[in-house]
């Protein structure tokens, strides 16, 4: 396998942060998906180019950046700042919009009605949870926690902890940590867990039980502390580790945890789909339709000139589903976008 290079420092960081700003200003605020991808795809293309962007013409040159975009970073070059971000972080609306975006279970359109029926802050939301559901409502109440991220070595003990609890119900349960985590995140945003149980398989009848055995156990040993949904197949929560006292480490932190119970013969598409990232998944499904397959998180399947998708083609391993579409294997850590 060949060495790769570690990513180099990212030289023109200060576009790719005025242009995410603008990103998440479009996305949160003016609901503009559009736009919102438009500054995204820009900032990424600039955060891999090799020298530092001396001019909008220069940006321009690359794939992405359009007239506006390059007249922006002008703009950003010469004078130092940004008029539209300078009235966009005085201005008290967008403020508050997005910071509701930021509370998990508050999506865009939500975060406008909450600002549209008289909320501002945090507090006026903590101060009238009938205004929220119950998703909402956690995402309140854990909401400095939930914006901390998790320390690769906190996610280690996070990781060998659910192992061994699940592996204590029952050793025919297999759990895996996917997500940032399993791409080598040193920080990951939450506790993103596989399992497969060897007698269910998507020819079985769907279990009601599988799933919520492991979440009331997780519950009873005092590491699950509060539920946002629980499903026959996905759970969603809120979990905080024990003091380590062997350790003498003290975790205080509420952690956001997801487990998915996936049937036994989809583990490998659930894996490479949960692994992500999120970018890196929409590029391979695109890759994978042009050369006439359908992935989604369950599943390959040929997709027939009808537009109807065939058989799940058998695969023992992610790799499996690389050759099918025949792109080139990527490890974990090389799958963030
Ligand atoms: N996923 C996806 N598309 C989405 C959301 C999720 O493909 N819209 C997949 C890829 C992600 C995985 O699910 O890697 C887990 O989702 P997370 O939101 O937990 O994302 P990460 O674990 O990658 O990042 P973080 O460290 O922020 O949790
Ligand atoms: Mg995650
Ligand atoms: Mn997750």
């Amino acid at each position: 396998m060949s060495k790769r290079k570690a990513p180099a420092a990212n030289i023109n960081s200060s576009i790719c942060d005025f242009l995410i700003e603008l990103a998440d200003f479009e996305k949160n605020v003016n609901r503009a998906m559009h736009k919102s991808n438009a500054y995204r795809k820009a900032a990424s293309v600039i955060g891999k180019h090799p020298t530092e962007i001396k001019t909008g013409a220069e940006a321009k040159k690359l794939e992405g950046v359009g007239v506006k975009i390059a007249a922006k970073i002008d703009e950003f070059l010469t004078t130092g700042t940004l008029q539209k971000l300078e009235k966009i972080r005085k201005d008290d609306t967008s403020q508050a919009i997005s910071l509701f975006t930021r509370i998990t279970g508050v999506g865009p359109v939500a975060a406008k009605k909450l600002f549209d029926s008289g909320y501002k802050t945090l507090e006026d939301l903590k101060n009238n949870i009938s205004a929220l559901n119950h998703h909402q409502v956690i995402g309140v109440k854990y909401f400095e926690d939930f914006e901390k991220r998790i320390p690769r070595d906190e996610m280690e003990m996070l990781e060998s902890f659910v192992l061994s609890e699940i592996s204590a119900i029952d050793k025919s349960f297999t759990p895996t940590v996917c997500g940032s985590y399993r791409r080598g995140a040193v920080s990951s945003g939450d506790i993103d867990v596989l399992l497969t149980h060897s007698s269910y398989s998507s020819k079985s009848k769907k279990s009601k039980v599988l799933l919520k055995s492991v979440v009331d156990h997780l519950q009873e040993v005092g590491f699950v502390i509060d539920t946002i949904s629980l499903g026959d197949t996905k759970f969603m929560g809120v979990c905080k580790l024990k003091t380590d006292t062997k350790q003498d480490k003290l975790y205080e932190t509420f952690r956001r945890i997801d487990i998915r119970l996936i049937p036994c013969d989809q583990y490998h598409c659930s894996l490479l789909y949960f692994t992500g990232s999120d970018m890196f998944n929409k590029r391979m499904r695109a890759y994978a339709l042009e050369q006439g397959f359908t992935i989604n998180e369950y599943s390959i399947r040929p997709q027939g000139s009808t537009g109807i998708a065939g058989e799940p083609i058998p695969v023992t391993c992610e790799k499996d589903i690389f050759d099918c579409i025949g792109m080139e294997y990527l490890e974990p850590k090389d799958r963030s976008e």
